[in-house]
């Protein structure tokens, strides 16, 4: 009895500790005095193991590994945040919450730049953490976030609370961790943002817990049952919680007052310990929030400001081109590497010859370039007048940079091409194509050893793949090698033979053909032979294949090669067939289906493999095209658009009473 009063009483004291550590950054005691109390609820714990709780402050350091994620349901989708790119927006969302509420006062608070994340507690006890996902279904990432220092185990509630936020990777951790990556020879992470979202995806949450995430909380989804009535009431809430709320925020009475902030906090942005990519600002009367009501999928009471991406000054060294797997020719920057927006960039998209001519981007030029969308770097324009002299128009090269052969710019087409099918750029991402996961899916057979299989002569072609097994001495003395994973990787691409005809479609790279144009015409032609013969008008016949995709798939089955490589591929035993889904005659056939909302007899996906057994084309959005809209519990946006469309809805005990029959 005695050990239990003092875990328990451990466990609040080391809780306090926590928080006043973790989330008000004002430690009470010193390192010493809490690893003191630690190690004594650590013995305790392990002498009286009846006594182990899951909340317990020593499970933070993880260990939990899991075989896959659970998905979870929303029970109130988590909406998305409108944008506003300058005042002007601003002062046009003011007005609109002025047309219905007459007068408004907003809280602004800072747009973390995470991953946002729903919590739960029952009765004071931390439950369940569920990723967003798509706002209506997320991830249960509950054994993750248990490692996140400032989140509290532990609340002063009755009953269930969801709250809601924003999970970040400080600046610092990630500025660490990619250092230890670096070292370690590891893949590094683009920036926080990708990192905070790789640690949260982990199976062992002991990968989470080395990881230093933080989270800061902005939404209370009961503050209404709790008799809070404006946001910053439901902020002060969950700050008395122990929650960690982000104090760097204003109840502005004035949408003049909100764009002072925006300034101030534009000109602090870069001396924050985290990244923001703008300003959130709400109504913070929540009465006004149901007056004001939501859009497809945006609140009205809220919108985001985003700041103007950072945009720097660099030198241009170079333009490089690269040749994709079609002969596609990409022109790229090579740059005197630079920071933006919190990673160092040596590249740029060029995108091709008519942007390189009407930016007059020339070789040598300093260039002004940005992040679009904060990821991909662009060269925004060149300073020409900082040019000296030595900086000439740049001419677009004839001959491709590999192979050499003549580039070709076809009508209507900003993009040149390398036509040479040989051209060993073409061969190798071919292969890439070929061996990739929603091709052939041979795993262990990634880019960078096709390139070095490609470099010492062991792949050719495509076929070679199937060769590589008659190699295995020369394989096993190259570096990198053992018997294992020689052994592994051969396996993998003997099993690949078995894929059905659709990815096998798909992994040949015929141009137009994507992964939904191959399974339409596995389905169609149920064999390589039957899809080897069609004419063009056979194929413009199949629903979803246009024009030009049906000329594209004729010329690619006229050329010898590639007549030569699938009877190649037959002799090695690829599978060249796929079994016809049996279709069901029903009210369905033929009809676009959307699937919307949670259904509980059934997952989304299993109705969507029903639906199409039955002949259904089963479609992500809803349009005029759409035939039928089958919704289950919170339903959004897609059911209110299929009712303003007049498209047929059906609810979720219909739809399987439909099905049954
Ligand atoms: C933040 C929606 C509302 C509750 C809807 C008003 C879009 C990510 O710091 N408030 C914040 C932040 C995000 C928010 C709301 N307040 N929604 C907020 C937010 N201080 N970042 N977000 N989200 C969260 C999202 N996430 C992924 C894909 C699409 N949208």
């Amino acid at each position: 009895m005695e050990a239990k009063q003092r875990v328990l009483e451990l466990r609040r004291l080391l809780d306090q500790y926590a928080y006043e550590y973790y989330v008000l950054d004002k430690p009470s005691v010193t390192d010493q005095e809490y690893d003191r109390y630690y190690q004594e609820l650590v013995e305790l714990e392990n002498t009286h193991p009846e006594l182990r709780d899951v909340n317990s402050i020593t499970q933070r350091v993880g260990g939990v590994v899991l075989d896959a994620f659970d998905k979870v349901a929303h029970k109130s989708q988590m909406l998305s945040l409108g944008n506003a790119f300058n005042l002007e927006d601003l002062r046009a969302f003011d007005e609109r919450v002025k047309n219905s509420v007459k007068k408004a006062q907003y809280v602004v608070e800072l747009k973390m730049d995470g991953l946002a994340i729903s919590l739960h507690y029952h009765n004071g006890r931390f439950v369940q953490a569920v990723t967003r996902g798509d706002g209506l279904v997320g991830e249960d990432v509950t054994h993750n976030v248990r490692t996140i220092q400032s989140i509290p185990m532990h609340i002063d509630a009755q009953g269930d609370v969801e709250v809601r936020g924003e999970i970040i990777m400080p600046k610092k951790s990630f500025e660490a961790l990619n250092k230890q990556r670096e070292k370690a020879n590891e893949e590094l992470f683009a920036n926080p943002r990708n990192a905070a979202a790789g640690s949260i995806r982990q199976l062992d949450s002991s990968v989470a817990a080395s990881r230093k995430l933080d989270a800061y909380l902005y939404y209370l989804v009961n503050a209404k049952e709790l008799g809070v009535t404006t946001h910053e009431g439901a902020l002060q809430q969950m700050e008395k919680w122990h929650i960690k709320v982000n104090p760097l925020r204003k109840v502005c009475d004035t949408i003049d007052e909100v764009w002072q902030f925006i300034q101030q906090m534009q000109e602090q942005r870069e001396q924050l310990p985290y990244e923001i990519d703008g300003i959130v600002i709400k109504v913070n009367d929540m009465n006004a929030w149901d007056v004001l009501g939501t859009t497809v999928k945006a609140p009205r009471y809220a919108i985001a400001y985003k700041f103007p991406a950072e945009e720097v000054t660099t030198k241009l060294l170079d333009i490089v081109l690269t040749v994709g797997r079609t002969g596609r020719i990409t022109p790229n920057a090579v740059l005197e590497p630079v920071r933006v927006a919190g990673t160092t960039v040596s590249a740029a998209q060029l995108h091709n010859e008519d942007i390189i001519k009407e930016r007059d981007i020339r070789i040598h030029d300093d260039v002004v370039i940005r992040k679009a969308g904060d990821i991909i770097p662009e060269v925004v324009k060149s300073l020409k007048e900082r040019r000296n002299g030595t900086q000439a128009p740049y001419v677009f090269p004839s001959e491709c940079p590999i192979c050499k052969s003549n580039l070709v710019r076809l009508e209507n087409e900003a993009a040149h091409y390398c036509m040479n099918q040989d051209c060993p750029a073409r061969v190798v991402e071919s292969m890439i194509h070929f061996a990739s996961r929603d091709a052939m899916n041979i795993d262990s057979l990634g880019d960078k050893k096709i390139e070095f299989f490609h470099k010492v002569g062991l792949l050719k072609t495509i076929e070679d793949i199937y060769r590589l097994k008659d190699h295995k001495e020369e394989i096993l003395a190259l570096e990198g090698f053992q018997e294992k994973s020689y052994q592994k990787m051969i396996d993998a691409i003997e099993q690949s033979k078995q894929n059905p005809l659709e990815d096998l479609i798909f992994g040949l790279g015929i141009r137009q053909v994507g992964k939904k144009a191959a399974k339409v015409l596995a389905q169609h032609f149920l064999t390589m032979d039957e899809l080897m013969q069609a004419s063009k008008e056979k194929l413009v016949a199949i629903r979803d294949v246009g024009d030009i995709t049906a000329e594209c798939i004729v010329a690619f089955f006229k050329e010898e090669k590639n007549i030569a490589l699938i009877e190649q591929l037959k002799t090695f035993g690829l599978r060249m067939d796929t079994q016809a889904k049996q279709v069901v005659e029903s009210k369905f056939t033929n009809k676009t289906v959307v699937l919307t909302g949670t259904l509980q007899q059934m997952t989304r996906n299993e109705a969507k493999a029903l639906l199409e057994s039955l002949g259904a084309n089963v479609s992500g959005s809803v349009s005029k095209k759409t035939d039928l809209v089958v919704y289950g519990e919170a339903a959004g946006s897609k059911l209110k658009k299929a009712q303003d469309l007049g498209v047929e809805t059906m609810d979720e005990a219909t739809f399987i009473a439909e099905v049954s029959l």
